[in-house]
């Protein structure tokens, strides 16, 4: 997978490239990054990658020029990397931007099945719509919430897309794989000691007894009654959207039941 960014501030994708899975993954060459500044590309004394509004109104917008620019460097990396394969993709251009799709694990999924994508980055208010017109297929968003620019949310989306990638993660990690819990929140996790004084609130805080059991078909059933029951009570948006399992359905059947007694004998 080629990974092409577009970005102001290139450093930043240090945290990305630099560090743990993502940068392994990197550097053990599971994906290629390259990093286009279109601030190289300006042709004037000043560098200049943005200017004030048409219309009037706070902020600046990025100029097309610099960034088309920027674009068609990143599509010609790509090409001469790509040359002598025999089916190679063109490049997917993505725009980080509050207006996209809300990304989740399932559009991570569908953004891992891109074998090159330049991912475009903004500053200040954004890009001049024209760009996205011309150059951009896809426009994500990570979440409803207003950031400063679209690095972090690149990182945000790489990340989890890193973790897709075959071979990135330690053996034993492919715990999202795992059909167990898929789409459903984690169970709690517990390790040494087996017993925690905590001296201030005069707590004896214990693991859960069937943890230290070494019965591993009881602690499977425990973990996943734990994760679906969390997800009842914390996520339900979550399960609307998953297939359980038979055996998932009869426990979450139990949990609701149990949760409905429960509501009924307090508000006796
Ligand atoms: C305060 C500025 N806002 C006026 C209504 C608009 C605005 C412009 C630029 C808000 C945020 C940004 C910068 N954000 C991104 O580039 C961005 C982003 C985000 O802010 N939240 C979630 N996902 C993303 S992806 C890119």
């Amino acid at each position: 997978m080629k990974v092409a960014l577009v970005t102001l501030f290139p450093e930043m994708f240090a945290a990305l490239t630099e560090y743990g899975i993502s940068g392994r993954a990197i550097k053990n060459g599971l994906l290629d990054v390259a990093v286009f500044n279109p601030r190289s590309y300006t042709s004037d004394r000043h560098q200049t990658v943005d200017h004030r509004p048409y219309g009037g109104g706070p902020g600046m917008v990025m100029l097309i020029e610099p960034l088309r620019e920027a674009i068609a460097e990143a599509r010609a990396w790509i090409a001469k990397e790509t040359a002598q394969e025999e089916n190679s993709q063109p490049a997917t251009v993505v725009y980080l931007s509050p207006q996209g799709k809300v990304l989740n694990q399932q559009g991570v999924k569908s953004l891992v099945a891109h074998q090159n994508l330049i991912l475009v980055t903004g500053r200040y208010e954004g890009v001049d719509e024209r760009l996205i017109q011309l150059e951009v297929d896809e426009e994500w968003s990570i979440g409803d919430y207003v950031l400063s620019g679209g690095e972090l949310p690149a990182m945000v989306m790489l990340d989890a897309m890193i973790r897709q990638l075959p071979g990135a993660l330690g053996h034993e990690d492919s715990a999202d794989q795992d059909s167990f819990a898929e789409g459903l929140l984690d169970c709690p996790h517990y390790t040494r000691p087996e017993q925690y004084e905590d001296l201030e609130q005069h707590n004896n805080l214990r693991v859960p007894e069937v943890l230290l059991s070494g019965n591993h078909e009881k602690i499977r059933q425990w973990r996943l009654e734990q994760s679906l029951q969390r997800t009842w009570q914390r996520r339900p948006d979550l399960l609307k959207g998953l297939k359980l399992s038979e055996e998932q359905q009869n426990i979450l059947k139990r949990i609701v039941k149990e949760s409905a007694d429960e509501s009924g004998s307090s508000n006796q």
